[in-house]
This record gives C-alpha cells, structure tokens and sequence, in this order.
C-alpha cells in the first residue's frame, strides 16, 4: 500500500482511547459497570421509572468534563494529526461521548452514541449544548415544555446516530482501526466485519471480544500505541 495514495481511513473509538485522559471505562474492573447498573441509569426505561437517578448520574460526568481539567490525551492528538496529514479522509466514529477528539484538533468526528455536552427535547425533538446540571423539571428554551429534556446520549435499545454515513464510511475505507473498545457493544462491535475491504487493526490495552476477526493488531496504552501507528501509517502507510 503506498502511503501517498488517496485512501480513505475510517477509526472507531471507544472508552479505552480516554482512559489516560482520567475518564472512566465501562468494563474494566474499576470501570463504571462496576460502580452502577446498566439497567439503572442506560435504557430508557430507567429514564422513565427515575429520570433523577438517571440525570444525577449525567450530571456528574457532565461536571467533570465541562470542568476544563480533562484534557485530550496523546492518542487523540495523534488522530487529529492523522486528519490533518493524510491525503485521503479519516472520519472518527467515536462511541464515546466527551469531546476529547475536538479538543485534541479532530474536525470530522461522529459520535454515534451522543455528547455529553448536549441536551436534547423528546417533545420538540430540539438539540442545544449544554453545560450545567440537568433536572427532571426544566423547561425546553424551544418549545417551553417541562419534564422532556433528557442527555442527548444513546442507550441501550436506542438507535445509534448517524448509521447511514459510518456504513458508508466503511464500504469505501481502506483502512479500519477499532481503538480503546472491548467489542461489547453491538452495532459497533461488527463494523470490523463491515469493513471486509480494508486493512483491519485494532489497538487496545488487550484484546478485545473480536480481537480475531482484525488482520493486525497492536497492544498496549492508547498513548503509545496509537501515536507510534499513526507514525507509521504516515511514513509508509499499511
Ligand atoms: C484501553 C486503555 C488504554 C482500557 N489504552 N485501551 C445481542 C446481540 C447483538 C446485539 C444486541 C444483543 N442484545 C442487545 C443488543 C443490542 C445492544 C447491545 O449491543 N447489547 C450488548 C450488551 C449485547 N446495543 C444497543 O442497544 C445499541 N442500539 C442498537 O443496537 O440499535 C439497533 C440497531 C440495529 C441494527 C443496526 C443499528 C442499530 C445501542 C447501544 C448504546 C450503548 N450506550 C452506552 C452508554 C452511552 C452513554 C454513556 O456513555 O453513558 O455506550 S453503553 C457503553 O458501552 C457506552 C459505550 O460507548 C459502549 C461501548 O463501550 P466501550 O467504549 O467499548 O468501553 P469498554 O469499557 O467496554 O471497553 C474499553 C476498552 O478499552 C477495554 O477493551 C480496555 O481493555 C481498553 N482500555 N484502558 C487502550 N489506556
């Protein structure tokens, strides 16, 4: 593969690339699957039995992150200078929700399960940012309805965001890297799959459920791996 040809790169991210960042993953022992449950706090149903519950537990990561003291890490800067450095178009489909890739310089990012940093209106459908604490009384500053704003996050049952564009995405690339996701969560887990066109690598601290279905794969902390790939993929590509 030559280096300077225009290919496309399409790289899925998960909790795993903004653990050095100081966040939380979901499913390591000290990750936040160990602290509350999934049934309690990410579906819909738990919104809608304990919207406190539910907005208590977002509002708490929203704090930290609007905080100004969680920073993008190596590995996200890393990306971003991939963007800004390959001749073909990377796209970032992060199933996270903080805004680490923005704030590491990423421009074409798709966060497929929401932003924590948005709010959305299930009334009006209105999406706006959002900083502070959210509650289950507030009123939409669109529609002026109270008791519809909710995290505009994807949970489980839910549809994630932008499946058309990342399906697309994955027909034309050439290159995947599932980076920082233990391959879990479906439908991200099966993009790998998708991509049956491309070069496939992951990157992760260890392997993930799908680690045999990746023709390469590299191992150790998103900030050491991801930036020696990405120097590599820019010398001499795959
Ligand atoms: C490091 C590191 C370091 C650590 N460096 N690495 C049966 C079969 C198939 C599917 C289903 C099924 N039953 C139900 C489903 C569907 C369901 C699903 O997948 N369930 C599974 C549990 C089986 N999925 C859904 O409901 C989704 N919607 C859906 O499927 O709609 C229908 C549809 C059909 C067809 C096409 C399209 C759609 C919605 C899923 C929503 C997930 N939501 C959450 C919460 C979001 C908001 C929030 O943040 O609170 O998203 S759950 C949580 O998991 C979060 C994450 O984005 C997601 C993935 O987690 P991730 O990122 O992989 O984190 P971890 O912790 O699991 O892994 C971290 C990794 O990093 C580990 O491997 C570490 O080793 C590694 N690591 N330190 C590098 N320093």
């Amino acid at each position: 593969m030559t280096a300077r040809a225009k290919q496309n790169i399409v790289v899925l991210t998960g909790a795993g690339i903004s653990k050095e960042s100081g966040l939380d993953t979901f499913r390591d022992a000290d990750g936040i699957w160990s602290k509350v449950r999934i049934e309690d706090v990410a579906t819909p149903e738990a919104f809608a039995r304990d919207p406190v519950a539910v907005h208590e537990f977002y509002n708490a990561r929203r704090a930290s992150l609007a905080s100004g003291e969680v920073h993008p890490n190596a590995a996200h800067i890393a990306l971003a200078k991939l963007e800004a450095e390959w001749p073909g178009d990377v796209l970032i489909v992060t199933q996270n929700i903080d805004n680490l890739h923005e704030q590491g310089g990423s421009r074409n990012v798709l966060h497929m399960h929401g932003e924590l940093l948005k709010i959305e209106c299930q009334i009006c459908g209105e999406i706006s940012n959002w900083l502070d604490d959210l509650s289950a009384t507030m009123a939409c500053g669109h529609c002026q309805a109270r008791g519809g704003l909710r995290p505009h996050v994807v949970w489980f049952g839910e549809m994630p965001l932008g499946m058309d564009r990342i399906y697309a995405a994955l027909d034309g690339c050439r290159l995947f890297l599932s980076i920082g996701t233990s391959g879990n969560v479906y439908p991200a887990a099966g993009f790998v799959a998708r991509a049956g066109k491309a070069h496939t690598a992951e990157l992760n601290l260890e392997p993930s459920e799908g680690a045999t279905f990746f023709v390469e794969s590299c191992y150790g902390p998103a900030t050491k791996v991801v930036t020696a790939y990405v120097e590599k993929v820019l010398a001499k590509g795959w």
